[in-house]
């Protein structure tokens, strides 16, 4: 029972105040605990970085940037509190409102930490201009459009159903029905990016952006021959890294810093922190244009609290156990892709260099020939305790009949499964799969895959799942 409004402010928990959500927030809980997560966007956010995100942060406005002087110089200088302050005193800010003076200190010193994350031996932290006041990965991709492009200009990526993202141009998405999209797929061979195709496709529709960068293609680009497509057609080459980024910093994964003219990422994926998004580019005016296009031409107020949870993780992800870890995610990634090859599963995409890889189901049949598709795989394994999502690979058309399932290594990574466990888990994933018999009918909205499997065959996965998890506790 709340008698003064004032106690809900300090003195009140969760618990007492609302037990419902509290309830619901213990089932997500357990439910993270008791679970194998292979999500490969999905990571564990640290407990400081959560702190960080539940800070009095969130409590204000602070449309604008932070005053310029905060980004030069060392770190140490940014947080010589007492000259920052007097500064500002005298100077004001770029603040729409005032009571922002710490809010510029936490945006400076998240944007620092994650330039000097993302310098390179050719590249030095003070020429990477940093932007982190997109909400999410498809706000800070739609700025980047409306920074650079007009409504109609053609931009060329990767299609959603090989591997693209959502933003690259699917025609469900702002971007696919703002701009003309020219997409590119996988050689339908080698299922793997064939950059000949790719550069006759660019040079024929001449596209004012050329995106690289994937969520469902497991293999890294060769941005190099990014970078020389986008020169001969006289694009702008912008890399979504949204994936990769963490594996990126601790060097795993091929940096597009020094080809892409501009670059985002998420920070919730390979690089473990809060929910946000990213965007860089070495350039000061493509900076600026980048600035104004996020706010106020995308957004209002940013998320303060969200800056300061950036700034934890990009602290964290300089540490050499950070390194270690993102290591350990490309090693369990390619031992589970190929002890899932051992067990006699395909991978679309024929393998994996990073934290991701995809099952083609297609092989998997029932008794009249159709093929398992994603749904009912990913459901299966779920309640078997196996957290996956369904997927289309190359020669799907919808995404309700995906032929995939994807998974990926960071979550279990951070949980410290190693190559036994990948080996235990690829076992129990084939014993699912591969007793699954599909089937499906027709319903209301059209054809609907389902799939059944022997209640005994379940069981002992989940046991096997549940000693997996057990074991390494
Ligand atoms: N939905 C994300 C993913 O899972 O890859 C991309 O935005």
């Amino acid at each position: 029972m709340i008698k003064k409004y004032k106690d809900l402010l300090d003195k009140k928990d969760l618990s007492e105040v609302d037990s419902d959500t509290g309830l619901i927030i213990d089932f997500e809980e357990r439910r993270q605990k008791d679970k194998v997560i292979l999500i490969p966007s999905e990571s564990i956010c640290p407990k400081a970085v959560r702190e960080a995100l539940g800070s009095r942060f969130t409590n204000i406005y602070a449309e604008g940037y932070p005053a310029l002087r905060m980004n030069q110089g060392e770190e140490k200088e940014l947080l010589d509190f007492e000259y920052q302050l007097s500064y500002y005193r005298r100077y004001g800010n770029r603040r729409f409102y005032k009571g922002c003076e710490y809010a510029d200190f936490i945006e400076s010193l998240a944007r620092r930490r994650i330039a000097k994350c993302f310098a390179t031996d050719r590249t030095r932290a003070e020429d990477i201009f940093v932007n982190i006041q997109p909400l999410s990965g498809a706000a800070a991709n739609n700025s980047v459009y409306e920074a650079f492009c007009e409504p109609r200009d053609t931009i060329m990526g990767m299609a959603l159903t090989v591997g693209g993202h959502l933003t690259h141009g699917s025609k469900f998405n702002r971007s696919g029905k703002r701009y003309d999209i020219v997409s590119y797929g996988v050689d339908s061979k080698t299922e793997r990016l064939n950059y000949e195709r790719i550069e006759k496709l660019a040079l024929r529709y001449k596209p004012k952006m050329l995106i690289a960068g994937y969520t469902s293609y497991p293999w890294a680009p060769d941005w190099r021959r990014f970078r020389e497509i986008a020169d001969k057609c006289g694009a702008l080459l912008f890399a979504d890294i949204a994936h990769p980024a963490g594996l990126v910093i601790a060097g795993f994964y091929p940096t597009p810093i020094g080809y892409a003219d501009v670059i985002t990422f998420t920070t919730h994926k390979t690089i473990c922190g809060p929910r946000a998004a990213v965007i860089l580019t070495t350039d000061r005016e493509k900076a600026k244009k980048i600035e104004s296009s996020v706010f106020p031409g995308e957004q209002g107020g940013p998320h303060v609290n969200k800056f300061a949870a950036i700034a934890v993780a990009f602290k964290i992800a300089q540490t050499r156990q950070y390194r270690h870890l993102q290591k350990r995610i490309v090693e369990n990634c390619k031992v589970l892709a190929s002890a899932l090859q051992n067990e006699g599963l395909k991978l679309a995409y024929g393998g994996t260099n990073t934290h991701l890889l995809v099952i083609d189901l297609r092989k998997i049949k029932g008794r009249n020939g159709y093929p398992l598709k994603g749904e009912p795989a990913a459901r299966i394994l779920d309640l078997a305790g196996i957290v996956t999502n369904k997927n289309t690979i190359p020669g799907d058309e919808a995404t309700t009949l995906a032929s995939g399932i994807r998974l990926g290594t960071p979550w279990v990574t951070q949980r410290e499964f190693g190559v036994l466990e990948m080996k235990k888990l690829a076992k129990v994933i084939a014993a699912i799969l591969t007793n699954i018999k599909p089937f499906s009918y027709i319903g209301l909205t059209g054809e609907i895959p389902r799939g059944k499997i022997d209640f005994e065959i379940l069981q002992r996965a989940k046991e096997d799942v549940r000693k997996i998890i057990e074991d390494i506790r």
